[in-house]
């Protein structure tokens, strides 16, 4: 009576029902043993795809055939007549990880004729079975348990460069490789191939820091082929991804402006030296450096190739006092390889703050007038007017200069020593004092050396 209550149970519908008092005796009986409580939203249907592990006896236990031993799931779809007529009935409604007992009567198995030497004629034959896998051939990717952060400003498209975490398991849970472990992301272009077709369209209009599980049916993923002796034949695939960043190789900086000063009278611009206060963190807040782990301020020259390409674009057109939010693409940043605690290919996120910065000067340049300068230099230089001039002539009239606003020196540096330097490039046959026809602009020698150039050519 238990055993034909169950029967109708599994071989009509899942709804509760009462027993039916006249059952159809000798048929196949169903012991359900084992039911996961766990991760079945599925159950077997005719025409579903099934992996499962069997013992295989005949009634007085001889074992007749045996997955086990061969060390590998059976493989069938359902109800298609792949199976003798008792299995593809007694596996319907299965889950995965459920252990099922089933009997099946000759008339539903190898009946009069018997199957090899192994199944005698009339046989009642028992499987202990185990499934371990399922899918229909008409699924779909399936995506599961999505958690969208509620900043998403942007969603990932064929051909951003995605880096994320995974695990990844079979249906009954076995993990069968995780990133997790390797301590660093699985990166990838998406969209385009490079991984396997549920993995490309699972990457594909996800947001920075969302979760989401995939369930990958075979023919998205390794197929009847498997892989690598990691995974079976036909295996359906889970995989719980975190997806830590993204970008496009298109990308630019992007600069989000926090607080800008009314007074802005003047702002950054190449060759400018900037002191400034940075937080550097990777796009989910992992912090990896900070202008607050030093003493002093950082500072850098605009242009000079001191910070990385996407900071430097940062930095410029800021007032002192303005507060930016910029995010920087690896390709603007440390690239693929990473630096030291940047991993490969990481978006940066900086919260720059500029404290103050000086105006520079080109390149090259130690001095440089803001207005026209004097039509006689010479004459300008040379205070006392006897035709020559030595260091400090030549220090007081740049400090005037300076004093007065008409020019400015290379910022950053000691101002005897840009005088110093500035007078021994003038002083051409290094006897102390310049003369006038030493005496030449760095404008007009560049001119000069570019004519030079060009009548070489
Ligand atoms: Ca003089
Ligand atoms: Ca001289």
């Amino acid at each position: 009576m238990f055993a034909c209550c169950i029967v109708f149970f599994l071989l009509t519908t899942w709804s509760p029902v009462e027993c039916n008092p006249s059952p159809v005796l000798g048929d196949v009986v169903v012991d359900r043993s084992f039911i996961p409580k766990i991760y079945c939203q599925r159950s077997v249907m005719r025409t579903d795809f099934v992996r499962y592990h069997f013992n295989g006896t005949l009634l007085d236990g001889t074992v007749f055939d045996s997955s086990y031993t061969r060390k590998q799931t059976h493989n069938s779809l359902v109800g298609e007549g792949w199976l003798i007529k008792g299995l593809d009935e007694g596996l319907l409604g299965m889950c995965v990880g459920e252990i099922r007992n089933i009997v099946i009567p000759p008339f539903k198995a190898y009946g009069e004729k018997g199957s090899g030497t192994e199944i005698p004629s009339q046989a009642t034959l028992v499987f202990d079975i185990l499934l371990a896998d399922i899918h229909n051939p008409k699924d779909n990717l399936t995506i599961e348990n999505q958690v969208v952060p509620e900043s998403c400003t942007r969603k990932s498209v064929v051909g951003d460069y995605v880096r994320y975490h995974y695990n990844g398991t079979f249906l009954n849970g076995v993990t069968f490789d995780t990133s997790y472990q390797r301590n660093s992301t699985y990166n990838t272009y998406i969209g385009m191939g490079y991984v396997i077709a549920g993995m490309d369209q699972a990457l594909l209009g996800v947001c920075i820091g969302e979760k989401r599980r995939v369930i990958i049916p075979p023919h998205l993923a390794y197929g009847e082929e498997g892989a690598g002796g990691v995974i079976p034949p036909s295996a359906v695939l889970v995989f719980d991804i975190l997806v830590i960043d993204f970008h496009n190789p298109n990308d630019t900086v992007n600069i989000q402006i926090i607080h800008r000063p009314e007074a802005c009278n003047e702002t950054t611009a190449e060759n400018d030296l900037v002191r400034y206060h940075y937080n550097c963190t990777l796009v989910d807040g992992t912090p990896l450096f900070s202008s607050h782990d030093y003493e002093s301020l950082q500072d850098a020259v605009l242009g000079s190739d001191k910070v990385i390409d996407g900071l430097d674009e940062g930095l410029r057109g800021m007032c002192v006092g303005e507060k930016r939010v910029v995010t920087v693409p690896p390709h603007l940043g440390h690239g693929e390889k990473g630096a030291t605690g940047v991993p490969s290919s990481a978006v940066l996120v900086f919260d720059i703050e500029l404290v103050s910065f000086e105006k520079g000067v080109p390149p090259g340049y130690l001095f440089v007038w803001l207005e026209d300068s004097p039509a006689d230099l010479f004459a300008a230089l040379d205070f006392n007017k006897n035709k020559e001039v030595p260091q400090e002539e030549f220090g007081e009239f740049i400090k005037l200069q300076v004093a007065e606003g008409k020019g400015r020196i290379k910022p950053g540096q000691i101002m005897e020593h840009v005088i110093s330097d500035m007078f021994h490039n003038q002083d051409r046959n290094k006897d102390g004092v310049i003369t006038a026809d030493e005496l030449k602009l760095k404008v007009d020698e560049d001119k000069e050396r570019e004519a030079a150039r060009h009548e070489e050519l």
